[in-house]
C-alpha cells in the first residue's frame, strides 16, 4: 500500500470545457499529488467563449455530499469555490461549523465568471460574509471581487492592501488579493495576514489562455497546506504551478482556453 495521501475536500461548481471550477480542481490537486473529493454546488454548462447555463444543486443535497465525505474520507483542507446561492453558502457554512472546525480552508469569492455571468446571487453577499468568511483561513479574491467586498475602487498595491485589511476585519485569518486583473509588466499579488503585508511578484505573462487560473491557484494553495506546507510555502509553489500551466497551455477551444494543469506530469 502506499502512503497515505494528502487530502483536500473541493466545494465547487463543475465547468463542462474542463478549464475552470471542479474540472480544474481536481486536475490540479491530482497534478500536485493530492486526493481530491467533491460536493457539487451547480453543474455550469459552459466552453471557453462563455457560461451559457447554470443549474443549481439543492442546498441540502450540497451539505450532504459534505457531510459524507467529511465522515467517511475526511480531510486536510478545503477549497471552496462557486456557491451560487444563499441557501448553498448556509448550507455549506452549517455543515463546515460542525464537521470541520479545525480544518485550513481557503476560498476563492467567485463572483462572476470571466465572461460576466453572475456565479453568485447578490443576496448570498451578506452570508458569505457573515457565515463563511469567519471560517475561512485564506481568502483569494481578485481586484474586481475584492473592490465589490469592500467598495474600494483598486488601482495599486496600496490599494489591495487597503481593501485585504477591510476584509480581514470580517474575521478571515489571511486575505491574497491578487493583481491579474492590474495592468503593469508584473503580476503582484499583496497578501494580508496577521503578519507585515507581503507582495509576490512575478512578470505577466500575455496569454487568452488564462480561464481558471483563479480556480487553480486557490486549489493549489489548499493542496499545499494539506500537504503540511506553511502558508507562504504554498503560495509560492501554487503561484509557480500557475505560471507553468499559462505557459504550457494547450491553445483549446475558440476563447479563453484552458491551462496546462498536467505541465508537471508529461512532457512533449
Ligand atoms: O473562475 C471562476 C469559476 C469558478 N467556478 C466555475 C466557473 C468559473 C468561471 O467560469 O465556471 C464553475
Amino acid at each position: 500500500m502506499i502512503r497515505a495521501p494528502a487530502r483536500i475536500l473541493i466545494i465547487a461548481g463543475t465547468d463542462s470545457s474542463g478549464g475552470a471550477g471542479l474540472q480544474a480542481d481536481i486536475k490540479t490537486a491530482t497534478a500536485l499529488g493530492v486526493y481530491a473529493s467533491a460536493a457539487v454546488t451547480a453543474v455550469t454548462v459552459q466552453d471557453t467563449r462563455g457560461v451559457h447555463a447554470v443549474h443549481e444543486i439543492p442546498a441540502s443535497v450540497v451539505r450532504d455530499q459534505i457531510a459524507c465525505v467529511l465522515d467517511d474520507i475526511g480531510t486536510d483542507a478545503i477549497k471552496i469555490g462557486m456557491l451560487g446561492s444563499a441557501p448553498i453558502v448556509e448550507a455549506v457554512a452549517d455543515a463546515l461549523q460542525r464537521r470541520a472546525p479545525k480544518i485550513p480552508i481557503v476560498l476563492d469569492p467567485v463572483l462572476a465568471s470571466s465572461s460576466g455571468t453572475s456565479l453568485l446571487e447578490s443576496d448570498a453577499i451578506a452570508p458569505l460574509k457573515a457565515r463563511l468568511l469567519p471560517l475561512t483561513t485564506l481568502l483569494t479574491p481578485n481586484i474586481p471581487e475584492a473592490e465589490a467586498l469592500t467598495h474600494i475602487p483598486i488601482r495599486g498595491t496600496g490599494d489591495m492592501q487597503r481593501a485585504g485589511e477591510e476584509i480581514r476585519a470580517l474575521g478571515v485569518s489571511a486575505v491574497l488579493v491578487k493583481g491579474g486583473h492590474g495592468s503593469g509588466a508584473m503580476v503582484q499579488d499583496v497578501l494580508v495576514s496577521d503578519r507585515s503585508p507581503r507582495i509576490f511578484s512575478s512578470p505577466r505573462i500575455e496569454s487568452r489562455n488564462t480561464h481558471g487560473t483563479g480556480c487553480t491557484l486557490s486549489t493549489a494553495i489548499a493542496c499545499g497546506l494539506a500537504q503540511a506546507l506553511p502558508l507562504l510555502d504554498a503560495i509560492e509553489r501554487a503561484r509557480a504551478f500557475v505560471r507553468e500551466a499559462i505557459r504550457a497551455a494547450p491553445g483549446l477551444g475558440h476563447g479563453h482556453g484552458p491551462l496546462n494543469h498536467w505541465h508537471s506530469i508529461t512532457r512533449e
